[in-house]
């Protein structure tokens, strides 16, 4: 028995797909959604990224800016840029491309967004609204996308044991706080695990649904799964490949192969998760735009 393979680049099409209908909307009564992306420095993972968001913005109809900055700016020079867009009334929503260079301090940088603008959900204000349950908060678009990835894929997490691998600000945590919610695509009961969990397989094995975010390629093996659970694969990770054009290939955290032969359902890398992540930021787009 194959698993099925669930498809976030189909989903996150048809979420984009949606979006645009409702941007269309908007336009016709005088307002152009806008998103503005800062990005310091030249990573080039970075760099791929917002050429994305921007290139999707754009197919949904809304108006996408960026903010290229040195990696030798100053704090004082991003915060200045950060309340120019601010007070800008056509970017409805902004994000800070992270990672940010080590001399930034990060938490500064988000508490300086407004939060009506925080499309990525990561100022405080807009954290304590997901962890109260406030439907008017930014949810974190990647964790919003594996919600909206199960809810679509008919995946039920009402009573699910969901482990989720990996505690970052920007996934596990939000991730967490999403599924102990009460209603659609949550009421689950959550473990999270982490580097410091102790034989971390044999709580992975008690998962229903899996969801790996860990950054370490291929770390789930087929033996850490229950057979018949559903697995999402948060990773985007470079390993060297020879055979390839670019000298490297994309794996997940999850070993895809021998995962995929055990479970009932699983996500690819690429096309898994990082297309949900890139529909759900512009659905946080248009959600600023709708309120602001
Ligand atoms: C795909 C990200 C780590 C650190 C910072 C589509 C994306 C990725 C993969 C994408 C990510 C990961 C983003 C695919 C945005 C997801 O086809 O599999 C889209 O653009 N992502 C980011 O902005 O910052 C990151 C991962």
């Amino acid at each position: 028995m194959s698993a099925q393979i669930i498809d976030g680049k189909a989903i996150g099409k048809a979420v984009r797909a949606e979006v645009a209908t409702e941007v269309a909307r908007l336009t016709e009564r005088g307002i152009v959604p806008g998103l503005t992306v800062v990005l310091v420095g030249e990573d080039p993972a970075s760099q791929v990224y917002v050429r994305m968001k921007g290139r999707a913005c754009d197919e949904a109809g809304m108006k996408s800016g960026t903010v290229r900055l040195p990696t030798t700016v100053t704090e004082a020079e991003l915060l200045d840029t950060i309340d120019r867009l601010n007070a800008d009334p056509t970017v409805h929503g902004m994000l800070v491309q992270l990672p940010l260079p080590d001399h930034i301090d990060e938490a500064n940088v988000l508490l300086r967004i407004d939060p009506r603008k925080d499309v990525d959900g990561f100022h405080p204000i807009n954290v304590g609204k997901l962890v109260t349950g406030d439907p008017n908060g930014f949810k974190p678009a990647t964790p919003y996308g594996v919600q909206e990835m199960l809810i679509r894929s008919g995946i039920e997490t009402s009573g699910a044991h969901v482990v989720i691998v990996g505690r970052s600000n920007i996934v596990g945590k939000p991730m967490a706080n999403l599924l102990i919610q009460k209603g659609p695509g949550a009421n689950a009961t959550v473990t999270v695990c982490h580097s410091r969990t102790k034989d971390i397989g044999s709580v992975t094995r008690s998962a229903d649904i899996l969801i790996v975010a860990m950054g370490k390629p291929e770390f789930i093996t087929a033996d850490m799964v229950k057979p018949g659970a559903a697995v999402i694969d948060v990773g985007i990770n470079r390993v060297d490949d020879a055979t390839k054009e670019k000298g490297y290939r994309l794996v997940g955290d999850v070993a895809y192969g021998p995962v995929s032969e055990v479970v009932a359902a699983i996500t690819p890398v690429p096309g898994g998760v990082g297309p949900m992540t890139i529909a759900m930021l512009l659905k946080n787009t248009l959600q600023a735009a709708m309120t602001l």
